[in-house]
């Protein structure tokens, strides 16, 4: 049976992986079944002799282990697993609809999510800089205001559920933990409301708890 390494919400410092919470979203989508290897993010992850390094020598979560195919790498493993057994409930066959599925997902990785954390580092330092803050504000807004902009209209990033909403969903969401304002994207919000609705996506504690912050402007 497949295994998941995740940081589940209980017990870890910020509130359990959102990375590893899109790999879990996948296999409920899917209903594929999946055991799951719980890990401590400061006992497991952060030592560089910790025997998890062995299974990602980056000492990051998730991986899984496919009898016997090792796999690090949110977006990589969505992909693995969108490819082998998702059929089309998690990426569409057309060869572009794919790369419009593709470019999202890369979108999150290299660019959503690094400006969230820039945003969330500058909130955290011991002292804040309000400039900075205010500029990684603006730099994380403007992406949200692109990702508003390809929503609307549509129900989905890509017009039919995909792995780009996981991984874009399981992000997002983290906003309102940040105080952030959303109300100026409603497509935003409608989407998030809609992922959150979706049964796979009760599994994940992690990002229903996020999803559970911005309650006041999901409605
Ligand atoms: N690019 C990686 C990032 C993985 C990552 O940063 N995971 C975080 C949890 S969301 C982690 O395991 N951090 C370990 C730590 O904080 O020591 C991916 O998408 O899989």
């Amino acid at each position: 049976m497949l295994e998941l390494y995740h940081i589940q919400r209980e017990g870890d410092p910020y509130g359990g992986s959102r990375n590893s919470s899109k790999v879990l979203i996948a296999l409920e989508e899917i209903g594929e079944k999946y055991k799951v290897k719980l890990l401590s993010r400061l006992e497991d992850c952060r030592p560089a002799d910790a025997p998890y390094r062995k299974i990602n020598p980056n000492g990051v979560v998730p991986a899984i282990n496919d009898d016997g195919l090792v796999l690090w790498e949110s977006g990589a493993i969505l992909r693995y697993l969108a490819d082998t057994r998702g059929g089309t409930a998690l990426m569409p066959t057309d060869a572009r609809q794919r790369a419009l599925v593709q470019q999202w997902l890369t979108w999150e990785g290299t660019t959503l999510n690094p400006t969230l954390l820039n945003l969330f580092f500058a909130m955290m330092a011991p002292t804040p800089d309000n400039d900075a803050i205010a500029a990684a504000k603006a730099a994380y807004l403007g992406n949200l205001a692109i990702l508003n902009a390809q929503l609307v209209g549509k129900d989905y990033v890509c017009g039919s559920f995909s792995i780009a909403d996981i991984a874009l969903g399981c992000v997002a969401p983290i906003s309102f933990n940040l105080g952030l304002d959303l109300k100026p994207y409603p497509a935003l919000l409608a989407w998030i409301k809609r992922l959150g609705a979706r049964p796979a996506w009760a599994k994940a504690e992690t990002v229903i708890a996020d999803m559970a912050a911005g309650q006041a402007q999901l409605g």
